[in-house]
């Protein structure tokens, strides 16, 4: 049977077993006694990939066929993660897939792990949009993720010394079984150069640099394979191979320098998710995976319908973060200039079809461009955007609304082009990703612009899929739930909530507290292998797993880490709770104080770990190389999720709604979606402490006085006394003293402030962990209580409220 063919391809163990033999010898080129791990990892994937391309094919010609409107989601970073699991879970094929494994004698588990682990994505934003890639397929709608096929993605973190050391990451070095290489969907995609007109309407852009974009496309298949949807990814290529005269002149080196150019453009991710890199090579990445995904959409819509002023009616295009913002100028210049159309015309049609998602308000890192790069790189779209910027800033002056012109210009004093303002004003709906950050957004960074205009703003509270996060990682707890209450939920979330009951069923807690086990001992054993810490899987398991900046304050945790293991050391023989604290993430490369708060954990921990006086009342684990397969590890481990940015600063987060979807209780300020997280689990069941977002304006406001609190808080300063004393760092006492000073004297992140009401909320954990019957039954309500946090309710969200689409 083949994907062309009616009958559907037999999915039963033997003929799983017959196909993964066939794809080991025909495809592989080898025999099973001389194949690796790596090699039947690969047969496998193959194998499966049949039936995902089969789902594949039926979706794509259903799409033409009904002529539904399609979504196209843009985005710079896909956090996808491995995907053979992903695959097998959602056609349904795990226990024929297992079977056929084992007859063949190989590891289904083992074979998962070889597979490399695609980072093409910093952190939450890019794991946010793998997560819609999903919901997006489970939910049937038509869409298309577009994004850069990195050669290299995020870079590989280890730890020399305690300091983070960043290493290449080479996902693609033996091979990428999921994807298809499409040498014949290309675009050129055009820099630099400059723009002349033919006196008729017509402009002429002369560019003085092309590159093709080549696209790769990997099938993304839903829940149940119902719906397959592609994640298309461009790579970037020279035009021409080789410059053949300069090679036949012997100059070998310069005759490749143009190739070596061209795909410089897709070589590498930013490895950055707040700060936008003032790099030409980041504005040409921008440009390049949006002109390319808009020549490629507009060249689908052209195929099929007549009449390109339809296209709004038929396409919607979502901007992830602004990194692609330079569509709205990009599709105005393919309306006006290739299309003909009028600006005023091309300008409505593409409001209509963009939107655009906000995942920040902190300032530095709304993207900002100098006029003189943009200009020098892009000449027509800066044209085009002052023709934008004019013709909006003259409209609103006509209106007479209370606006200050300034906050709602897109080129600053003519010097820098504001990407959030060109976003929003070229988009139809612009949307915050949990309440609280949504309501800042009108008060601050689109103050104006709300006013302007007051039904553009929505909101669209991030989600998780269920299926990578609950269903794949955690098979213990998933087939709990499928027992007690059907398996409804990993369609539709909310069913979870079914389980609420079960929280004060003895049976049902024994079974969850047993699968919760399962999992620490998972984690312990992950923890040895990885840094060679034995930990007590019977210990509290307290988790912080991000990306590593100031605002996140892991540098609070590690502060209470230290005044928990001062007062252990001051009376051992109290009744202390075990906690084992794990801590992971990376930080950007360039971002100094991360990377000393990385270097303070190590350093703690090593102090800690090594102390026999504390014994197994506390271990911190630092594990290096954060990754999408190491939080499916730790995530269902976890007992106590930390959420502690300062208020007003994480746009969401979704690494709390995972722990807690998880049965982890979250510890956290109220911030993002740590707010929306609390009202549904209800108070008694999350540790909510410090801080409100108005209470940190308002400090900031009136200047804070960082030096007095820590004077006032005799725990905080024996803690960082100790730090001054190089009490973890002998070797180098003054090495933290630029923290400890920012701390004294600046504390922009107020983290002195909420020091005390962080650490009385972890003893109060310390107490309730203690009740392991209480502690089951809070643990249970958080997974049943967090169905909303679906990432399939935030899509359902954005059909109806942005994109104008069905779903299923
Ligand atoms: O919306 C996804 C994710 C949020 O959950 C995080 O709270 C937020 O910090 C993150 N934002 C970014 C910012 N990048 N830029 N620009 O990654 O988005």
């Amino acid at each position: 049977t083949t994907a062309s063919t009616a009958e559907p391809r037999a999915a039963d163990a033997d003929s799983l077993k017959r196909a993964i033999v066939e794809k080991l010898a025909y495809v592989v080129g080898k025999d099973p006694g001389h194949a690796t791990q790596k090699d039947w990892c690969t047969a496998l994937s193959m194998a499966v990939r049949d039936h995902v391309v089969d789902a594949w094919f039926d979706a794509t010609r259903r799409g033409y066929a009904t002529r539904r409107k399609r979504v196209y989601y843009l985005s710079m970073e896909f956090l996808i993660g491995r995907l053979l699991h992903d695959a097998v879970c959602n056609l349904g094929l795990e226990d024929a897939v297992r079977k056929a494994a084992a007859d063949l004698g190989i590891d289904y588990d083992a074979l998962v792990g070889q597979e490399s682990d695609a980072a093409l994505g910093n952190g939450g934003l890019g794991r946010l949009a793998a997560c819609f890639m999903d919901s997006m397929s489970s939910l049937g709608i038509p869409a298309y993720g577009y994004g850069i096929r990195y050669e290299h993605g995020l870079f590989r973190q280890r730890f020399h010394d305690g300091w983070q050391v960043e290493e290449p990451e080479d996902w693609l070095v033996s091979g990428h079984v999921w994807e298809f290489e499409r040498l014949e969907v290309a675009y050129p995609v055009k820099f630099g150069g400059h723009i002349s007109f033919d006196g008729h309407g017509r402009t002429y852009w002369h560019a003085d640099e092309t590159v093709l974009a080549v696209a790769y496309d990997t099938p993304i298949a839903g829940w149940t394979g119902r719906h397959v949807n592609t994640l298309r990814l461009w790579a970037s290529k020279p035009v021409e191979v080789l410059d053949l005269r300069r090679f036949n002149h012997g100059d070998y080196v310069s005759a490749a320098e143009k190739t070596i150019r061209a795909e410089t453009i897709s070589r590498v991710l930013y490895p950055d998710d707040t700060t936008p890199e003032g790099k030409e090579l980041r504005l040409k990445q921008e440009f390049f995976f949006t002109s390319a995904s808009l020549q490629d959409l507009v060249r689908r819509f052209v195929s099929e319908f007549d009449d390109i002023r339809q296209i709004a009616d038929h396409v919607a295009i979502q901007m992830n973060d602004t990194h692609p913002a330079i569509a709205v100028a990009e599709l105005m210049r393919i309306l006006a200039d290739e299309h003909r159309l009028p600006f005023a015309e091309a300008f409505e049609i593409t409001r209509k079809c963009l939107s655009y998602t906000n995942h920040t308000l902190m300032p530095e890192a709304l993207e900002r461009w100098s006029v003189g790069l943009f200009r020098r790189v892009l000449p027509r779209h800066m044209q085009i955007i002052e023709w934008i910027d004019y013709h909006h800033l003259a409209e609103v002056q006509g209106r007479n609304v209370p606006v200050s012109l300034d906050d709602i210009r897109i080129i600053e004093w003519g010097n820098e082009i504001k990407m959030g303002n060109l976003a929003f004003i070229g988009s139809h709906r612009v949307n915050g990703v949990s309440a609280l950050h949504t309501e800042l957004m009108k008060q601050t960074v689109f103050h104006d612009f709300h006013t302007l205009y007051p039904d553009r703003i929505v909101n669209e509270t991030n989600g998780i899929t269920p299926r990578r996060w609950l269903y794949e990682c955690n098979p213990g707890l998933r087939g709990l739930l499928i027992d007690a209450i059907g398996d409804g939920w990993v369609g539709d979330l909310s069913e979870i909530e079914k389980a609420v009951p079960l929280a004060t069923d003895a049976a049902f807690r024994e079974r969850f507290a047993a699968a919760k086990r399962a999992n620490k001992i998972r984690l312990a054993a992950e923890i040895k292998r990885r840094i060679g810490l034995d930990v007590d899987p019977s210990a509290l398991f307290d988790i912080q797993i991000k990306r590593i900046h100031e605002y996140k304050r892991q540098l609070l945790n590690i502060l209470e880490t230290i005044a928990l293991y001062q007062a252990i050391r001051r009376t051992p023989g109290a009744e202390w709770t075990p906690r084992v604290k794990v801590l992971a993430g990376k930080a950007a490369p360039g971002y100094h104080m991360a990377k000393l708060i990385i270097k303070l954990a190590n350093d703690v921990a090593r102090t800690v770990n090594a102390d026999p006086i504390v014994g197994d009342r506390l271990k911190v684990a630092v594990l290096p190389n954060y990754n999408v397969s190491l939080a499916e590890v730790i995530i269902p481990a976890a007992d106590l999720s930390e959420q502690i940015s300062t208020a007003g600063m994480e746009a969401s987060g979704t690494g709390n709604m995972k722990l807690a979807l998880n049965g982890a209780l979250t510890i956290g300020t109220l911030d993002g979606a740590n707010v929306e997280i609390g009202e549904r689990v209800g108070p008694d069941n999350i540790y909510i402490f410090g801080l409100t977002a108005e209470n940190v304006a308002e400090i900031r406001k009136t200047g804070y006085n960082a030096r007095a609190t820590i004077e006032n808080d005799p725990t905080l300063r024996a803690v960082l006394d100790s730090i001054a004393a190089g009490a973890y760092s002998p070797d180098d006492p003054g090495r933290f003293n630029e923290l400890l000073d920012r701390m004294w004297n600046v504390d922009w992140f107020l983290v002195s402030a909420d020091f005390q009401a962080y650490f009385q909320r972890q003893r109060e954990v310390d107490v309730d962990y203690r009740d392991a019957t209480r502690w089951t039954e809070r643990a249970i309500l958080n997974t049943a209580k967090v169905g909303w946090f679906s990432s399939d309710r935030t899509i359902k969200g954005y059909a109806k409220d942005v994109w104008d689409v069905d779903t299923f």
